[in-house]
């Protein structure tokens, strides 16, 4: 079969484009481990502060010595406030919201998930030293550009396990 030349290279130029495409994601899921930030996890979003994972925001480590934080949103603030973490360390964070569609975006990382009413978002990553700013990039209402946290990450050695007085902010600072 003869087949022209300008069609024969437009036939290796979309062979050799979709083995990029299809090389970066399988090495983007299988040598970093990235995958969508969601794993269909529902919640009812009038009880996610009764909710074991949500009732305290914050900071917390389970048996098994895995990092976790549990993050909701709400218009306009992101709770908790303020958070510290080790650096260099996978730590997993859920998050919910109480009311519409946030953008949880840990500036200047790979960390960032939409936030849904009704499920529980969750990705794992890991950073280095220094003070990063969490913001909303989902256009929530007047208050959008006030709806922003602070995360610390501290070498490794110097990083204290959140300990049962000072794990978290509460649902009490939610009101202040
Ligand atoms: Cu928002």
């Amino acid at each position: 079969m003869k087949i022209d030349l300008y069609e024969r290279v437009w036939m290796w130029g979309v062979g050799v484009m979709l083995a990029l495409f299809f090389g970066s994601l399988a090495n983007a899921s299988i040598r970093h481990g990235f995958h969508p930030p969601s794993h269909v996890e529902t919640i009812d979003p009038k009880k996610v502060f009764q909710n074991p994972l949500f009732s305290r925001q914050g900071v917390t480590v389970d048996a098994g010595g895995a990092v976790h934080v549990s993050v909701v949103g709400m218009m306009f603030a992101w709770l908790p406030g303020e958070m510290v973490l080790p650096a260099e360390t996978p730590v997993t964070f859920h998050m919910t919201t109480v009311d519409v569609i946030h953008g949880f975006q840990i500036v200047r990382t790979n960390g960032q998930s939409m936030v849904i009413p009704g499920y529980v978002s969750q990705f794992t990553t890991s950073f280095k030293p220094g003070d990063y700013l969490i913001a909303c990039n989902e256009y929530c209402g007047v208050g959008h550009h006030t709806m922003a946290s602070k995360l610390k990450v501290v070498p490794k050695g110097s990083w204290q396990q959140p300990g049962a007085l000072t794990s978290t902010a509460g649902v009490a600072d939610a009101a202040r």
